[in-house]
């Protein structure tokens, strides 16, 4: 499956209650929650590498890994962690996340392609999962 374009989201849930898993205060939640409420996604993939990049208006990642190889990236909240992504189907990959230090919930995070050509990401953070729709821009 190819991930590549620009993606815009179409629903959110649970993104507020992540944050809480997290451990982040209201504070920061309602600013992060707000940023969070139109992002844009820019994918590229090729093959098995892929890199994305994540803009708000307050806080922008980018990663780049190759689906069967660890990479550092940081969990929503900002820590730094290791992931392992893998090919859970040929079009669903799944990602877990270690720590790089300190204790945390268990976080992961999935991003599938449905047929009808959007994009589901599942972010977990221990029980708590937030599910986010994008389809492309
Ligand atoms: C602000 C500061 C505090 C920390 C934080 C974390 C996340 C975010 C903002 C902040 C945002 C995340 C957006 C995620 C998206 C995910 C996706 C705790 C560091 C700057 C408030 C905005 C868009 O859909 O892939």
């Amino acid at each position: 499956a190819d991930f590549s374009g620009s993606w815009k989201m179409k629903s959110s849930e649970n993104f507020e209650e992540l944050l809480k898993a997290l451990g982040l205060n209201v504070f920061l939640r309602k600013i992060a929650v707000a940023a969070a409420s139109k992002p844009a996604v820019e994918i590229t993939q090729q093959g098995e590498s892929l890199s994305i990049q994540t803009s708000t208006s307050v806080r922008t990642t980018h990663v780049s890994f190759t689906v069967g190889q660890s990479f550092n990236e940081t969990t929503v909240d900002g820590r730094p962690c290791t992931s392992f992504p893998k090919w859970e189907t040929d079009s669903k990959i799944t990602c877990e996340q270690t720590l790089q230090k300190g204790e945390g919930p268990e976080t992961s995070w999935m991003r599938e392609l449905t047929n009808d050509g959007q994009m589901i990401l599942t972010m977990r953070a221990g029980g708590v999962v937030c599910t986010r729709v994008y389809e492309r821009d």
